[in-house]
């Protein structure tokens, strides 16, 4: 495991992408959730979806021009649309006017730069038929009978098999892939744990198809021997070293310029050029890494203000970073 890791516990700053159909909204990759959209209406954001100013390798090269060594994008979030070409579904990138599987222009933009690739892959579905509606979906409920009735010709066996379908292509159709990035397990009531994602044999499956893959650890495998590689505390900032078992484990504190992880253009709540330095710093001093989140419009561009703490994180990391 340790030498699994060794890249990036060395390289400890990357680069997180959240893009979507809701980059086209503008408002929270949670969009759907948050107002309740029905699938209709949601519709229109992938019948639009068509970013003419994509451009991969200029991406790349801001990552890295900022100190970034790797960089995590989302293949699929909560929505369900898929970023690369799908056999599985017709909820794709390659059935919207874009008609590219962007995932594959990413990936060779990124490769090209040097900058090391990680997917991120959602296990929550807000699309998928057979996905159960629970507690954080855009149609959840308020009381036991109604889950019932809204869940009745729902079967989770078929979404396993889905989820397991398309780990099985991204983790095969673009080459070597250096992290995989599972969100999120939520258990409890109207919840949904391992067993809903059927997360052990997800886990042989992916260390079969990539055997020096990293894994975060939000599949709800609890055992750090077993399952995952990193911890993953999200947007704060880490006192100490996190610990399992008495014993301090790899972590990476994933965090965003603002408060959204998808483009929310009326959002006024950007960090500062310092805070930004403080997060990273403050991370690697603790042992751990950085992701720091950019979320791309619907065409495609980084918002000038990410743009410019990128260049302002560059400056620093040209003098104070590792090679
Ligand atoms: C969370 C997700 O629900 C957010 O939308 C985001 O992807 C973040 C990194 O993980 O749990």
């Amino acid at each position: 495991k340790k030498e699994r890791l060794a890249w990036w516990t060395h390289d400890r700053f990357g680069m997180f992408i959240h893009w979507g159909t809701y980059s086209l909204a503008g408002r929270h990759e949670w969009v759907k959730k948050r107002e309740r959209i029905s699938d209709e209406h949601y519709q229109k954001y992938f019948e639009q979806f068509n970013p003419d100013l994509f451009d991969p390798v200029e991406w790349a090269k801001k990552a890295k021009a900022a100190g970034m060594k790797y960089a995590v994008i989302t293949t699929k979030h909560h929505e369900g649309f898929t970023l690369f070409d799908s056999k599985h579904t017709d909820y794709r990138v390659t059935n919207t006017p874009y008609g590219k599987d962007a995932l594959k222009e990413w990936v060779d933009a990124f490769r090209s730069e040097g900058l090391k690739i990680g997917f991120y892959y959602s296990l929550i579905d807000w699309h998928h038929p057979e996905y159960t509606i629970d507690r954080v979906h855009p149609q959840s409920a308020n009381s036991d009978e109604a889950y019932k009735e809204l869940n009745k010709d729902r079967d989770m066996k078929i979404y396993r098999k889905y989820l397991k379908d398309q780990v099985t292509e991204i983790l095969t159709n673009y080459g070597k892939v250096d992290i995989l990035w599972l969100d999120y397990s939520f258990p409890g009531k109207h919840g949904k744990d391992k067993n809903d994602w059927g997360s052990v044999e997800l886990m042989k499956l992916v260390r079969k198809l990539q055997p020096g893959i990293i894994v975060n650890d939000r599949a709800d495998l609890k055992d750090y021997a077993g399952g995952w590689d990193f911890t993953t505390p999200e947007q704060f900032k880490v006192s100490e070293w996190p610990t399992y078992e008495g014993k301090k484990i790899p972590w990476e504190t994933c965090q965003t310029f603002s408060g959204s992880w998808g483009y929310y253009r009326d959002e006024l709540t950007w960090k500062n050029n310092k805070q930004l330095l403080v997060l990273l710093i403050e991370s690697v001093s603790k042992g751990g890494n950085l992701l720091l989140n950019v979320g791309p419009t619907g065409r495609g561009t980084l918002d000038h203000r990410a743009q410019e703490a990128l260049a302002n994180m560059g400056e620093w990391m040209k003098v104070n970073g590792r090679s």
